[in-house]
């Protein structure tokens, strides 16, 4: 037989937590499409769909090079009839037909319109849809009644619907920061998320909070928030307090995937970089308070989601919140699956042994599972 060197056949483990998933993509065209499907999937609410898409794309993303032909896909875990269809569609006329009519159908646009809505999921917007509500203008002519969470998504729909750069991130932990060591010291914060995994924007800003001290966290919450109010720094924020001890969960009732953890889904008010330092600068405040007028508002809205964590837990909380969603999917579908172990953002069950397995650190919970240390960076699947 003659070797095709220009003909590279690919090869890639089943379960994404098996793979390491760096930022550096090189099947964009191919991966953008099947996330489109993925995303319209979700939001039709067929979570089922949209998670073979998510598997597809995210095999697609760890491929050294790009893919040339079909034949370089064969034996690939992950790829459905599905998925390869659009693969080929894409390979051969350059674009897939059922890619470009999602994005053009009024339903996947009224879709992302309304869910962009914080505090809108897939399940409101279709009713809305059905009421023949598609954009902003008409739900706000329907005179339906919006809660707390919808009211604040509307009103800053523009700035949320905006991607918080790293730099703001960087700013926002610094105020983060600030009121944590204020209300309690010693106190960790962590940024996590999609900045912990090295991404440069993202839809939000995500926290984890904890106290080396077992029990000092508790309450803390609440006195944070406080801080923040009473500095002006939130536009919405809603607190659900921790419930895993209420849940009864314990040996012989293994973690359910749900997250108990105290948290607080947030609209932070971020004065502009520029208007930090005007802050200080009584001169320039006055200048910044004229150009608001001028229309330039000198702050916007941010989503922060903040997350408090015991610290015996601080280790599952961490790598529960760091993400990527499929990652963290796929952990748990390894952990039960394959390992009879249930993993949560609290805890490590294992089912043989009938108990918890400790964990101090992340790379003590890859070792329970049996799989290589992915770290952060390495988790964008
Ligand atoms: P982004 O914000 O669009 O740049 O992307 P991510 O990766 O930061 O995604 P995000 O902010 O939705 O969530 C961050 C991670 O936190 C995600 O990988 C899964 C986890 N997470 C989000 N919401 C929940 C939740 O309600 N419960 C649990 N256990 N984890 C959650
Ligand atoms: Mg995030």
């Amino acid at each position: 037989l003659v070797n095709k060197p220009e003909v590279v056949v690919f090869s890639v483990p089943s379960y994404a937590c098996q793979r390491r998933t760096t930022l550096e993509n090189q099947n964009t065209t191919l991966t953008d499409a099947l996330s489109l499907l993925a995303e319209n999937a979700e939001l039709s609410n067929e979570d089922g769909r949209g998670v073979a898409f998510r598997r597809a794309a995210a095999v697609l993303k760890v491929l050294p090079s790009a893919v040339q032909s079909m034949s370089q896909l064969t034996g690939l875990p992950c790829l459905g009839e599905h998925s390869l269809r659009v693969i080929k569609d894409i390979l051969e006329n350059g674009a897939s037909n059922e890619v470009e009519s999602t994005k053009k159908s009024e339903k996947y646009k009224a879709l992302k319109v309304l869910t962009g809505i914080f505090g809108v999921g897939a399940k409101t917007a279709a009713r809305w849809i059905r009421e023949g509500i598609h954009n902003l203008c008409q739900l706000r002519e329907s005179g339906h009644t919006l809660n707390r969470a919808q009211q604040a998504g509307l009103e800053h729909y523009d700035d949320i619907n905006q991607s918080v750069t790293k730099t703001e991130a960087e700013v926002i932990q610094e105020m983060v920061e600030k009121a944590v060591a204020s209300v309690l010291p010693g106190a960790q914060v962590v940024l996590t998320g999609g900045f912990r995994r090295g991404k440069m924007s993202g839809h939000d800003v995500d926290f984890l909070i904890t106290h080396p001290e077992e029990g000092r966290e508790v309450g803390l919450m609440p006195k944070v928030v406080s801080w923040l109010e009473a500095q002006d720094f939130l536009l919405y924020q809603k607190t659900t307090r921790n419930s895993y001890l209420e849940s009864k969960e314990g040996p012989g009732r293994p973690p359910s995937n749900m997250d108990r953890f105290e948290r607080c889904l947030s609209i932070f008010k971020l004065h502009s970089v520029e208007n930090q330092a005007a802050v200080q600068d009584v001169t320039k405040r006055v200048e910044g308070e004229q150009r608001s007028d001028e229309q330039t508002r000198p702050w916007r809205a941010v989503r922060v989601d903040l997350v408090v964590s015991p610290f015996s837990q601080f280790a599952f909380a961490l790598l529960g919140w760091t993400g990527s969603k499929l990652f963290e999917r796929e952990l748990r579908r390894w952990a039960g699956y394959e390992k009879a172990m249930c993993l949560s953002s609290h805890a490590l069950y294992d089912n043989k042994q009938r108990k918890y397995l400790r964990a101090s650190s992340e790379e003590d919970i890859f070792a329970h599972l049996g799989l290589e240390y992915i770290p952060p960076s390495e988790r964008n699947a």
